[in-house]
């Protein structure tokens, strides 16, 4: 079976509660992470460390915290005390965590029919877009211009997507998309600033999963995290919402992509 996990965010415990109560085998499951395996949470350091022996029975994309982690890394990002990642940052091992981790993509596409990122996908984009702009991203990210793209990284615009944007702004709007994506507005431009619920946002702006994607193709199913608040409600079974706040004290959750059921524990 292959499960996809939520935000773990250092959460080690729960993480390993889940995968007893789904009782996962490695030798015949994988598991696939939305991404942001670190900070908050109390475990940081064991999570990727565990992940990372899961071998090929893991895989993940990146959230925004864990490209904030790689940042950090290159002394690009500063270190903030709530995300409580001292001891990952002064762990002995911390390089190899961090080059195991910069060679995750963006987004996966797990099957024909699921694809998978932090945030979500980009109403404009297809599958087939996603991971070609998830590459170019990568790209980056595993070589030795990983501290140029880490520099530019941080900033909200450009907001909408142009296929001619080049450059250290192609790769944030790339990022951002993939990463930090919950509502656009009415032009099809990322907002950054409301995290709530859909149901208590502005008039004008939109869930990334509520605009309209012609792209997608019917048996399309979109899997993501990062949006706490959702609790899991895109009221559709075409995007499923993972990120159900464990690190908030709420729950955990996992979707199984054989038979669609979705299994969750409580914090
Ligand atoms: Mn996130």
């Amino acid at each position: 079976m292959n499960y996809v996990v939520g935000d773990i965010q250092g959460c080690l415990h729960g993480l390993q509660k889940l995968l007893k109560k789904v009782k996962f085998d490695p030798k015949h499951d994988k598991l696939w992470a939305v991404g942001d395996l670190v900070a908050r949470g109390p475990s940081s350091l064991e999570t990727l460390r565990y992940l990372k022996s899961m071998g090929s029975s893991f895989e993940t994309v990146l959230g925004n915290h864990d490209l904030h982690l790689i940042a950090i890394y290159h002394q690009v990002g500063r270190v903030k005390t709530n995300d409580l990642l001292d001891d990952l940052i002064s762990a002995h091992d911390f390089e190899d965590l961090i080059k195991w981790l910069s060679s995750k993509p963006l987004a996966i596409r797990i099957d024909k029919q699921h694809l998978l990122s932090h945030a979500g996908l980009y109403p404009a984009w297809s599958f087939k877009q996603a991971i070609r702009h998830s590459n170019e991203v990568s790209d980056y990210l595993k070589s030795k211009k990983a501290i140029k793209f880490l520099k530019s990284m941080y900033g909200n615009e450009p907001s909408t997507w142009d296929d001619k944007i080049e450059g250290m702004e192609r790769l944030r709007f790339i990022t951002n998309a993939f990463t930090r994506m919950r509502f656009l507005n009415d032009k099809q431009g990322l907002d950054f600033k409301q995290k709530c619920h859909p149901s208590n946002a502005p008039l004008l702006l939109t869930p990334w999963f509520k605009m309209k994607n012609t792209q997608l193709k019917k048996h399309h199913k979109v899997v993501f995290g990062h949006w706490a608040s959702l609790s899991g409600d895109t009221h559709s079974s075409r995007f499923i919402a993972l990120d159900t706040g464990y690190v908030w004290g709420k729950s955990m959750s996992m979707y199984c992509i054989e038979n669609q059921k979705i299994f969750s524990i409580s914090a």
